[in-house]
């Protein structure tokens, strides 16, 4: 297959309205399970539950289809202990002073604070690196088009994949994210720490702060012009 040529679409599942209907219900139901937890237990998860819902992430659209993306997925008790470090020496930061306070306030109610025993406790971090040159194959050094929206689109089909796997999630993006880039090896030229995603079992005690549980009503967030 030459890389203009089309396919037939020969995959795509078509469901009665009422099947369409419950699988959109059951959607939502599992989406409003998930939760971004703060306290994650330290048992394990398998390697390969990682590398499946990776290659999910995968799966999401990206500009001119270039994937502008790279998971960096780390276990290594080393590794997660020298970005807890970092990332605690930054939000020490934040917290005293280079948030401000109307940041500060908007974080009360989820009770958050410059300890990120998380990020070691937690059997997987993934950090999310964009990719400003690339193409469809890795070796690429053509321009990314719609990077910040291609890799957004990645970490939201990763996080889906890791909640529907049965794991709870943390997003987290301490500011400035670049040691992730050095402790992660990579091209600190061509590629952005975007996000850190932390995976595992939560904690027995884990709790969800009744702030994050109001979610805004269909009316609020969707207009319809009928
Ligand atoms: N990165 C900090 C602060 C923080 C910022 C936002 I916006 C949040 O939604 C949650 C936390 C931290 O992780 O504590």
């Amino acid at each position: 297959m030459q890389p203009h040529e089309h396919q037939p679409l020969t995959d795509f599942i078509e469901y009665s309205e009422q099947e369409m209907q419950a699988r959109a219900d059951e959607f939502f139901a599992t989406s409003k399970r998930r939760h971004s937890i703060r306290k994650f237990s330290d048992r394990p998860v398998s390697i390969e539950l990682i590398k499946t819902c990776i290659k999910a992430a995968g799966t999401a659209p990206s500009g001119a289809n270039h994937q502008p993306w790279h998971f960096v997925a780390i276990n290594s008790m080393d590794v997660k202990k020298q970005i807890r470090e970092q990332a605690e020496q930054l939000e020490r930061s934040f917290y005293e002073g280079r948030a401000g306070q109307e940041w500060l306030d908007a974080l009360k109610p989820l009770g958050t604070d410059a300890q990120k025993p998380y990020l070691e406790h937690a059997p997987w971090l993934i950090a999310v690196f964009s990719q400003k040159k690339g193409g469809l194959h890795t070796e690429d050094k053509n321009t990314n088009y719609y990077v910040h929206e291609s890799v957004g689109l990645a970490t939201g089909f990763l996080i889906q994949a890791l909640h529907r796997s049965g794991l709870a999630t943390l997003t987290h993006t301490p500011k400035p994210m670049s040691f992730l880039t050095e402790i992660c090896g990579r091209d600190r030229d061509n590629e952005r720490p975007y996000m850190l995603i932390i995976a595992g079992y939560p904690a027995e005690d884990a709790t969800v702060p009744a702030h994050a549980l109001q979610k805004k009503t269909l009316d609020e967030i969707a207009t319809f012009l009928e």
